[in-house]
């Protein structure tokens, strides 16, 4: 056990978190959330961002991550800083390894060489299951780990090193693996923004009335980004060091629905047109989890329902 664990509440005071990834999607929430709480977030990008403040760091050169956790000695670190795309895997194996799995070796190794006192949040994946059971209904942290596609390999292999360095060298790390989470901002290629994109685009006239779908039969656990980064915060204060947690609602759905729901916002007549090239080679069919474990530990609980969310980020695509 350590002082964290003893007395989370203390350790407000003090905490000097680092954002890996922050000028991506959940990184910008994960931000602002830290900033309306008063705690000092340093974010980091791979790109330079303008007069900003945020520190301009690639995880794939170790020289650049030594310098950093060698500098600023965060207490905290969400490393989102990754390839987040399922079929972009299947495109490039090879960078989505580089930047998930190389990229978290490289800070962990940083933490253990220059920062041992540093809790480490690393994002996983419930890609990490590959297919959760339908007969169980939900998966918890205990379940078989057989990943389906590289994006899947890439995140269990970061799992592992977490849990190797916690036990070898007594890194403070601990892994979550979230499962599906939606809301205004994210980028293209996911498949709220790619059905709420289109929509909008036909509502506005700028193309035909059909919209282009893929696999629409899989199911999946879908969660607002703002309940994510909640979750990832409750974490880094109670979440216990080498453990596992899923960030998840408990609740399936499958993409069919979420189709019908965003059909059901609009007013404009809509036709769905399957589109092969949206398929990936192997697909999950089945991916919800317990969440279970996270409530046990923390004070979290998901709070935002999904049609709130889908009716948000189609308002977001309107609004553009
Ligand atoms: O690809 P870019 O330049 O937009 O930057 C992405 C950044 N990133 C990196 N940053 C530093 N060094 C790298 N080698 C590197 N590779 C990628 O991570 C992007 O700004 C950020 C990831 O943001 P999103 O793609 O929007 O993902 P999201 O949804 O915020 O997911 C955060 C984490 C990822 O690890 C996912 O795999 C996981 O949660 O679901
Ligand atoms: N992207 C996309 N676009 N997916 C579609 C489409 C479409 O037009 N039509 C159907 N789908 C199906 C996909 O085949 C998949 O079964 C499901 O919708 C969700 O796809 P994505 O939104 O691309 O997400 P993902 O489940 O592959 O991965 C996301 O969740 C993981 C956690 O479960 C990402 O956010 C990962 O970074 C995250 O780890």
């Amino acid at each position: 056990m350590i002082w964290r664990e003893l007395n989370p509440d203390l350790m407000l005071i003090d905490m000097r978190v680092l954002v890996t990834g922050s000028t991506g999607f959940v990184g910008e929430y994960m931000m602002d959330f830290l900033e309306n709480k008063n705690i000092d977030a340093i974010g980091s990008s791979r790109d330079q961002v303008g007069n900003s403040d945020v520190i301009t760091l690639d995880i794939v050169d170790v020289d650049q991550i030594n310098k950093v956790i060698k500098g600023h000695k965060p207490t905290h670190i969400v490393h989102l800083a990754g390839q987040s795309n399922v079929k972009f895997a299947w495109e490039d194996p090879q960078t989505t390894i580089l930047n998930n799995t190389i990229g978290t070796v490289n800070i962990l190794n940083a933490i253990r060489d220059y920062s041992p006192y540093t809790t480490f949040l690393s994002i996983g994946s419930s890609e990490e299951y590959g297919n959760s059971s339908e007969v169980l209904e939900y998966v918890d942290e205990s379940y078989l780990t057989s990943p389906k596609n590289p994006y899947g390999v890439s995140k269990l292999s970061a799992c592992y090193l977490v849990q190797q360095y916690v036990q070898a060298y007594q890194v403070q790390a601990l892994h979550v693996r979230p499962f599906n989470h939606i809301g205004p901002k994210q980028s293209e290629g996911f498949v709220t923004q790619d059905f709420a994109k289109q929509i909008v685009d036909i509502e506005k006239g700028r193309i035909s009335s059909h919209i282009r779908v893929g696999n629409l039969s899989s199911v999946r656990d879908f969660t607002d980004v703002r309940d994510i980064v909640a979750a990832y915060y409750e974490l880094l204060l109670k979440g216990k060091t080498g453990e596992i947690y899923n960030v998840c609602s408990g609740k399936g759905f499958s993409i069919q629905e979420i189709l019908d729901e965003f059909i059901s916002l609009s007013d404009s007549s809509i036709k769905v047109e399957i589109d092969p090239t949206r398929f990936r080679p192997i697909e999950n069919k089945y991916l919800v989890g317990s969440n279970k474990k996270i409530k046990e530990d923390t004070n979290w609980s998901p709070e935002i329902d999904v049609k709130t969310s889908l009716n948000e980020i189609l308002n977001y695509y309107r609004n553009l």
